[in-house]
């Protein structure tokens, strides 16, 4: 056996079976011999987390063969590499995941039977790396699943955080956070790689000075230094050889980190500096789509792309290739401006270390990145103040006044006159203090620039990007994203997963679009009832971790209508309790009308210092606490919150949801990613045409799908007309009735101030046009209960949805990220 840390006897379990050590017998032994081996362990005296980690580490060590040949292939083939860098990866618990992907949950099942073991308890035990917030994070977990599956040689690069996103709990209505702990017990899935370390020059200044040849050079001469450490996770493919790398990187102090007040007897300060160096690596900010001007921030990002592309230098230059040659090895995808940094500093690296000149950097470095935006949100467009930037990053700072000068110059002969677009266009903002602009960075250094849904990618060039559209087209494409079929259907929904395959075969894990073979049997009675079998038992399931999270009963023979996601004013959860109290009201006044029992599950986290998002929370569950204890209701509709959204929770939501809420207001939500994970299950969708509902609706077929709402169009036509709440409040008298009773304190124990802040943005702003929205909405619930109630009809509509949902893998999206941004090609492994 080996030792989880890689530092064993020497012997190679996969040796010791001809089939690469994925036999019963043999995972058998190795989880029997990781137990004593790397926990020092025996079965009398081992706990849970101890026959947890036993088994990761059997699993890993089968990993890790894969992976080794993955990298020795590239390293010797000299493949061209996609880098994706990402300050977010929301990469769900590893331990299923990697089962199903080496093909092995049943062996490892059996053999765990055979120990008197129960493999889903020990999964059940696993907490997951929350290095992420939400779709952006989740995104690049699903990319890499979709780059090993697919064969492409690939590094995710990203930050190791100490802390994950935050644990939500719910007290007495409201958000309460816990940190995220979550490597207390160890992360048997990471291989700490103390050699592979750069450091990280922050603040200071910069000299400058002429070298022998007379050439200007610039000596950047930092206040503080830091070690950035690798942390790699192998990141394995579907049922292929495929291991690839997901390097996280961690602060720490130089070795010698401030010796000589050390040596001066100054312990405090010594121990200070070495906790700041530490601090970078530490958390995670967890605000979505919202950006928070940090020192610390900045840092992180600094931190982890310089990190990233001194390693991509390093790699490439150790192959013997030519440091001009660089973006012809690797390309750069730019999750968001968060990365962005990178394009100063590979001019940087090019220029001060590497010494070349700035025209053949500036070609090197413009060649290298493509650049991901996700989000037309205002509010979330990066920006640092000029100063904060200059005091962190003094040489990047003249190196963007440097970049900006050329690029100023080349736009005012092409804009010749136009002011006002040149100042737009520029990196540097101006106003009562300067700032820098990050996605203007990202736009001019990048190669490509795409949005992530067909409607967001046609607004970004109307809009935000409008100026850069006009001045380089060509940079403009789009890729709607994608989720992988091996998460979030075989590992969440394995009854469904087995259905479809019964009828299909198993093509479809790896081919999405062939689930289009369902199609027939939508119109098969048997295969109908076997599909609502499922969707039962998944519901049922879901009851009974509802019982044992919160105490409630919740009828699985009720519509379950699920909303989950982050909570934010612009995603309108709180439309849906407009709904909800407009259901209940309606019931209120005739108890005995025929309703359809329903479901009302809500999930997600809100950024702790967005108050109203919190208060969206604290509503949510006091209309609950009203609803679900009225003897007139009846247990007809329950409300429901769900705490702790994360990765693990969505698995067990996803696949019991009959309805699913996409209810943006329309041109916010840049696509969307939970809108395809609920459709792939079996659930159809009320949405708006917002992000990528538009795409789903247009393949599920319209008779499929429960839209409503304005267009984005029509939104902005609204609102540039002078858009008046109050008129549609009062001239609404079932919303008029809804608003009062929430103002009255009906829900609040006669509190009528608790919801006031909410309340008046709706009635005096409403940004998000939940009024303009309201009826519509009301009107399209009514035809979700209608169609619910003929269960037959319901299925083949379900059913149809999830058939025609093929385009929404992320393998698609990734294959087209190769062939029309990275240009690179899959490179099968062997295993020798
Ligand atoms: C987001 C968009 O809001 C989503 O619509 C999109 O699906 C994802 C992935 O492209 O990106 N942008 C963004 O900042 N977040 C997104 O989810 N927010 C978080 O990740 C919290």
């Amino acid at each position: 056996a080996t030792n989880g840390n890689g530092n064993g006897n020497g012997h190679s379990p996969y040796l010791e079976d001809s089939r690469t050590g994925l036999g019963v017998d043999t995972l058998k032994r190795a989880i029997r011999n990781n137990l004593f081996y790397v926990q020092g362990k025996f079965p009398e005296i081992a706990t849970r987390n101890d026959y947890y980690m036993a088994i990761a580490y059997a699993v890993r060590d089968r990993l890790l063969q894969r992976w080794v040949a993955s990298v020795k292939q590239y390293i010797q083939e000299k493949h061209r590499v996609v880098a994706y860098l990402s300050a977010e990866y929301l990469l769900g618990p590893h331990l299923a995941n990697n089962l199903i992907n080496l093909g092995i949950y049943k062996e490892t099942e059996q053999a765990c039977k055979e120990l008197g073991l129960d493999l889903d308890w020990l999964i059940e035990k696993e907490v997951e790396p929350g290095l992420g917030n939400g779709g952006l994070g989740r995104l690049a977990a699903c990319y890499m699943d979709s780059l090993a599956t697919l064969e492409v040689p690939a590094i995710g690069y990203g930050i190791r955080y100490q802390f994950g996103i935050f644990e939500q709990d719910i007290r007495d209505g409201w958000q309460v956070e816990d940190t995220d702990n979550w490597l207390r017990r160890g992360n048997p899935w990471e291989i700490a790689r103390r050699e592979l370390s750069y450091d990280i020059k922050f603040g200071g200044y910069v000299q400058t000075y002429l070298d022998r040849a007379g050439k200007l050079c610039f000596n950047w001469i930092p206040e503080l230094v830091v070690k950035g450490v690798a942390y790699d996770t192998p990141i394995l493919g579907y049922k292929v050889n495929t291991a690839n790398t997901l390097r996280l990187w961690k602060s720490e102090a130089p070795h010698s980190f401030d010796f000589q007040s050390f040596n001066a007897g100054d312990y405090n300060s010594a121990v200070n500096s070495k906790i700041i160096c530490e601090n970078i690596s530490k958390v995670l900010y967890p605000n979505d789509e919202q950006i928070e001007g940090k020192r610390l921030r900045l840092q992180q990002q600094y931190f982890f792309v310089s990190c990233s592309l001194q390693d991509m230098i390093g790699i490439h230059l150790r192959q013997g290739e030519k440091i001009h040659d660089f973006h012809k090895k690797f390309v750069v995808q730019l999750n968001d401006t968060h990365p962005a940094i990178g394009v100063a500093e590979l001019m940087r690296l090019l220029m001060d270390v590497h010494q070349l000149e700035w025209e053949e950097a500036w070609d090197i470095t413009s060649k290298t990145f493509a650049y991901t935006n996700h989000t037309l949100l205002p509010e979330a467009l990066e920006t640092w103040d000029l100063q904060l930037f200059g005091s962190v990053l003094p040489r990047h700072l003249q190196l963007i006044y440097e970049i900006n000068r050329r690029f100023v110059d080349y736009a005012t002969i092409k804009l010749y006159g136009n002011h006002q677009k040149i100042s737009s266009l520029s990196l540097i903002g101006e106003g009562p203090r300067k700032y820098i602009k990050m996605a203007n960075l990202a736009c001019l250094g990048s190669f490509a620039i795409n949005g992530v849904a067909a409607l967001h990618s046609e607004l970004l060039k109307k809009t935000v990007l409008k100026d850069w559209y006009e001045l380089m087209p060509h940079k403009f494409q789009n890729k709607t994203n994608g989720v992988t079929p091996r998460r979030w259907m075989v590992l969440a929904n394995p009854e469904l997963t087995n259905l479809i395959s019964s009828r299909i075969g198993e093509g479809w894990i790896k081919n999405l679009h062939e689930l289009k073979g369902l199609e027939p049997f939508a119109d098969d009675p048997e295969f109908r009832k076997e599909w609502m079998q499922v969707k039962f038992n998944k519901k049922k399931a879901l009851a009974k971790r509802i019982k044992k999270r919160l105490g409630l009963d919740v009828d699985p023979n009720s519509m379950f209508d699920i909303l989950v996601k982050r909570i934010h004013e612009y995603k309108r959860q709180h439309l849906k309790v407009l709904h909800i109290i407009t259901l209940y009201n309606q019931i209120k006044k005739n108890p005995n009308m025929d309703v359809v029992p329903r479901t009302f599950i809500f999930a997600g986290k809100a950024a702790p210092g967005y108050r109203k998002a919190k208060l969206m929370i604290k509503l949510i569950n006091s209309v609950g606490e009203i609803v679900n204890n009225d003897p007139d209701i009846n247990g007809r509709i329950k409300v429901v919150f769900y705490p702790n959204y994360n990765v693990t929770n969505a698995q067990k939501i996803y696949p019991a949801a009959d309805v699913s809420e996409q209810i943006s207001t329309a041109g916010k939500e840049a696509s969307g990613t939970g809108n395809m994970k609920l459709s792939l299950n079996g659930a159809l969708t009320v949405g708006t045409l917002d992000g990528a509902n538009v795409e789903i609706r247009e393949c599920v077929g319209e008779e499929n799908f429960f839209l409503f709402g304005l267009t984005a169009d029509e939104v902005a036509k609204v609102k540039s007309e002078g858009y008046k709440p109050w008129d549609y409040y009062s001239e609404n008298p079932n919303l008029k009735e809804v608003i009062d009773q929430i103002n009255s304190g009906y829900f609040s124990h006669l509190d009528s101030k608790v919801f006031k802040e909410l309340t008046d943005s709706l009635l005096y702003d409403d940004q998000y046009l939940l009024f303009a929205d309201y009826q519509s909405y009301i009107d399209t619930q009514a035809k979700v209960e209608e169609a619910f109630k003929d269960q037959d009809k319901w299925a083949r509509m379900s059913i149809l949805n999830t058939a025609r949902m093929g385009k929404f893998s992320s393998d698609r999206s990734i294959r087209e990220y190769c062939d029309e941004i990275w240009k690179v090609e899959s490179v099968p492994v062997t295993l020798d």
